[in-house]
C-alpha cells in the first residue's frame, strides 16, 4: 500500500567543518531556526549530530539535553539522535547519547569503512545500544551503510526481539566510499532483503554526495521514505553548494509530491514509527 513520504533532515552531520561550508548549522540557535523552517516545508523527522562552541563534532550530554529540549519545545519534529557520532568518538560517549531521552535514535548495524576511517561497530555494541533503547522506551532508526548490516539487523531482532514500539524502521545511507553504492540496482537488492524482517518494516534512504537524487527517485518507486541534508549533500547541483538544508528538504517535498506521496505530517510520522 502507498502512503506519504517520512521526511528526515539531517542538517549538520559530523564531517563537514564550518569553515569549508559556512551554510552548515552548527550552534543550537541555528539548528533550531533550520528545524523550525524544515518543518514547515514538511519534514517530520529530524537526524542531530551536534557541535561544540569551535564548530567541531561534540557527544557533550549537557548540551545533547539542551539540544532536545530546545527542539521539543520549538518544534513537534520527532527528535533522532545520533549514536554514530564522529568516527573518532569512544562507544561509551555514544551509548551515553541515550541519556539525553530522544524520541529516537540512530543504531549502525555494523562496521563500515568511512572513506579513509573506520565506523566501528562490534556485535556486542550494537546489542547494548538496541537493548538499552528498549528499556528506555527510544525507538532506533537502524543505519543500513552495507546489505551485510541488513543480515545483522535479521539476526539482531532474532536473539533480543522488537525495538521499543514494536517497529521495524531502517534508513539505507548509500554511497558512502567503503559502503554500498547508491544506485537504484543497490536499492533494490537493499529493498529485496527487507523481505527478511518483520512485517511492515519502513524504510529511508539517503544518498551521499552525487547519488542523492538516484537514491531519491529509487526510494520513492519503491515505496520507499527520505532523509536528506548536508549531513549528506553539500552539493546542490554540479558546481553549485547547497546554499541551506531548506532547500533540499523543499526538493524533496518536491519530488514526494511528484511521486504523489505527499509528506507525512508529524502526527503521522509518529503513528508510522510506533512513537
Ligand atoms: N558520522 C558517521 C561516522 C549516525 O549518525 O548514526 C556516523 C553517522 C551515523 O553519521
Ligand atoms: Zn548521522
Amino acid at each position: 500500500m502507498t502512503t506519504g513520504t517520512l521526511i528526515t533532515v539531517a542538517p549538520t552531520g559530523a564531517e563537514s567543518a564550518k569553515a569549508e561550508v559556512p551554510a552548515l548549522p552548527v550552534t543550537l540557535d541555528e539548528l533550531l531556526l533550520t528545524a523550525k523552517e524544515c518543518e514547515a516545508l514538511g519534514a517530520a523527522v529530524i537526524h542531530v549530530h551536534i557541535r561544540d562552541d569551535a564548530a567541531r563534532p561534540s557527544l557533550d550530554p549537557v548540551r545533547l539535553r539542551e539540544t532536545v529540549a530546545a527542539l521539543r519545545e520549538g518544534t513537534d519534529l520527532i527528535v533522532q539522535l545520533s549514536s554514530g557520532g564522529a568516527v573518532t568518538d569512544p562507544e561509551a560517549s555514544r551509548l551515553a547519547v541515550l541519556d539525553a531521552q530522544p524520541d529516537m535514535a540512530s543504531c549502525t548495524m555494523g562496521t563500515v569503512n568511512f572513506g579513509d576511517d573506520v565506523f566501528l561497530n562490534r556485535w556486542e555494541f550494537i546489542v547494548d545500544l538496541h537493548t538499552r533503547m528498549q528499556e528506555r522506551g527510544i525507538v532506533p532508526e537502524y543505519e543500513i551503510f552495507d546489505l551485510g548490516h541488513l543480515a545483522a539487523l535479521q539476526r539482531l531482532l532474532g536473539k533480543y526481539g522488537l525495538p521499543a514500539g514494536g517497529h521495524v524502521h531502517v534508513d539505507f545511507v548509500m554511497g558512502v566510499p567503503g559502503g554500498m553504492p547508491g544506485t537504484t540496482e543497490t536499492l533494490v537488492a537493499a529493498h529485496r532483503m527487507l523481505r527478511d524482517l518483520p512485517d511492515g518494516t519502513t524504510f529511508s534512504a539517503t544518498g551521499i554526495g552525487r547519488s542523492t537524487i538516484p537514491v531519491m527517485l529509487a526510494s520513492l518507486s519503491t515505496g520507499g521514505h527520505l532523509r536528506v541534508g548536508m549531513e549528506d549533500t553539500v552539493t546542490y547541483a554540479k558546481g553549485r553548494p547547497v546554499e541551506s538544508n531548506m532547500q533540499l528538504v523543499a526538493r524533496a517535498v518536491g519530488f514526494a509530491q511528484l511521486a504523489q506521496r505527499p509528506p507525512l505530517t508529524t502526527t503521522e510520522a509518529r503513528e508510522l514509527l510506533g512513537l
